[in-house]
């Protein structure tokens, strides 16, 4: 499968789950912000790399799409929730007014509600076995630590740039972004379990936790460029651009030696995570 294929039936899936949700006794504006939100020109970079995980592991990508489907609502919450007048309060998400903008803060919070319990439902709908329980689990793991990444960050919102070190900044990443990140590649190893080998448990999860921490850092070098970081805490706004493509070279080439390790076809996942690192957008 290329990835045109895999973002094609990646769409294929969301599409249907909004078709299920229609159907379903929703109401109407609770329906359309969550549509609205869902079908938002997102580069589905969650999914994409559990299609891809789930490759490395021969999983069918029938087993997989529902975990990955579940990971774009939780991330699509996120981000409605991110752009709130209590949090960031942004008026401009993927080149269009956000959710609270277009349907008022209520609902966009309700939204939000909403994206992360389909999450819940779609993985309830699917879990048999223990890989499948203990891959549900660390999903849901995973979007508490972005919750708690966006509560340390806002902890330190005040703090004086001084005071706040690298290790601050990685917590907050750590949690925030790569969490989800993390998840998307460790969630097809949980599903697969029964099938492979558990010491490779703690090299992927170095790969996954460095692919989440390199797309944090080049989302800032990109929010720098284009002027939208607003002296916003970042790693960049801290110790500079040039410190910055230093951290994400060594990330690397941690990759590359951890991944020689890995006793698994990692090509096509490491292709995509190279143009995500080298992404403009
Ligand atoms: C308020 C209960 C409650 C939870 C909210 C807001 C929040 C918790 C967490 C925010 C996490 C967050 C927004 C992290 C930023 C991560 C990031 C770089 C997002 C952009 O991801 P892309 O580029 O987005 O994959 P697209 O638009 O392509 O989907």
């Amino acid at each position: 499968m290329n990835n045109n294929c895999r973002l094609e039936a990646i769409e294929r899936a969301i599409c249907e789950h909004l078709n299920e949700l229609k159907k379903s006794d929703i109401d109407s504006n609770l329906y359309s912000a969550v549509e609205y939100a869902l079908q938002g020109g997102g580069k589905r970079v969650r999914p994409m790399l559990m299609l891809l995980s789930a490759e490395m592991f021969n999983l069918d990508t029938d087993i997989i799409m529902p975990y990955a489907i579940a990971l774009e609502c939780i991330h699509t919450y996120s981000l409605i929730h991110d752009d709130l007048p209590a949090m960031d309060d942004d008026d401009i998400r993927r080149g269009r007014l956000t959710v609270h903008k277009v349907y008022g803060e209520a609902m966009a919070i309700l939204a939000g509600d909403k994206l992360e319990n389909m999450a819940y439902e779609i993985l309830f709908s699917v879990i048999k076995n223990k890989g499948e329980i203990r891959a549900a689990g660390y999903l849901a793991e995973c979007a508490g630590k972005m919750v708690n990444g966006q509560a340390r960050e806002m902890s330190l919102i005040d703090a004086d740039c001084n005071t706040i070190s690298i290790d601050d900044i990685l917590n907050i990443y750590n949690d925030k972004t790569t969490a989800l990140i993390r998840c998307a590649i460790m969630v097809p190893y949980y599903v697969s379990s029964a099938k492979v080998n558990a010491k490779q448990e703690g090299n992927l999860l170095k790969v996954a936790h460095n692919i989440g921490t390199i797309f944090q850092l080049v989302d800032d070098m990109l929010d720098t460029e284009s002027g939208v970081d607003d002296g916003k805490l970042t790693y960049v706004n801290n110790f500079g651009l040039q410190k910055t493509q230093q951290f994400v070279a060594l990330l690397e080439d941690e990759i590359n030696t951890t991944l020689s390790k890995l006793d698994l076809n990692t090509e096509d996942l490491m292709q995509y995570a190279s143009e995500l690192t080298a992404r403009r957008i």
